[in-house]
């Protein structure tokens, strides 16, 4: 099978498997979307665990075999499509950097932002506060440090888009609702405008219905 072949992506609108949905729109590549609805549990079926033991979103389907982890699957993705996705060449100081953001991201605030969001279901609503503002209070320090990260950049890593955009651009937009959104600094501000303005941005926000993301306001 081609390593472009058969892409199948299991999702729920507005999930983390909205930065590899994103991801395979910057790669051009053809892609089949199978929608998951977490809301009523389909991520436990038996079917789904078979494929995904994990049982969450995202799984995309390649070459016949199912992976899950969205940092993950961006990282197969960026070495599936080096040149739509401008990744870094292997052993260089480039992809040193480049997997150094993309793990600090997915390791560690992209679990931080499941404890905020989560906070209720795993604690209950007498412990949700307090995590919800040890959470929130760890988000805001990564905040600050990408804000000075991104005053004098474009994108995330290097000098091109590369799928670490997927990511902290997708975490920036998720916290949006909290008392501290990233859009309150300015360069991250900037940069989630910057980012929104990409067609396949764009034709992801239109096909999980996420016209919000378009629409919130980000002027300075
Ligand atoms: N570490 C995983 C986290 C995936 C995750 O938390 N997915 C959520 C949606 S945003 C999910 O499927 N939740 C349903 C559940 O856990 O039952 C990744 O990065 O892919």
């Amino acid at each position: 099978m081609g390593k472009s072949d058969g892409y199948e992506l299991h999702y729920c609108p507005g999930a983390i498997s909205f930065c590899v949905h994103w991801a395979l729109r910057e790669a051009g590549v053809e892609v089949r979307l199978r929608l998951v609805d977490l809301s009523v549990g389909e991520q436990k079926t038996q079917a789904y665990r078979q494929e995904n033991p994990v049982g969450q979103v995202p799984m995309l389907s390649w070459a016949g075999q199912c992976y899950y982890e969205s940092t993950a699957l961006l990282l197969l993705l960026s070495d599936l499509h080096p040149a739509e996705l401008n990744t870094p060449v292997v052993a260089s100081l480039e992809r040193a950097r480049w997997i150094e953001h993309m793990v600090r991201l997915g390791n560690g605030m992209l679990p931080t932002l499941g404890t905020w969001l989560y906070a209720e279901k795993n604690v209950g609503v007498e412990g949700r506060d307090a995590i919800r503002r040890y959470a929130a209070d760890k988000l805001s320090t990564h905040w600050q440090e990408i804000d000075q990260h991104l005053a004098q950049r474009e994108f995330f890593a290097g000098t091109a888009f590369t799928a670490v955009d997927c990511l902290a651009a997708m975490l920036m937009f998720w916290v949006r609702d909290m008392d501290a959104p990233a859009h309150r600094w300015p360069h991250v501000r900037r940069y989630m405008q910057r980012m929104r303005t990409r067609a396949p941005f764009r034709q992801v926000c239109e096909i999980e219905g996420l016209q919000a993301l378009l629409e919130m306001p980000l002027a300075d």
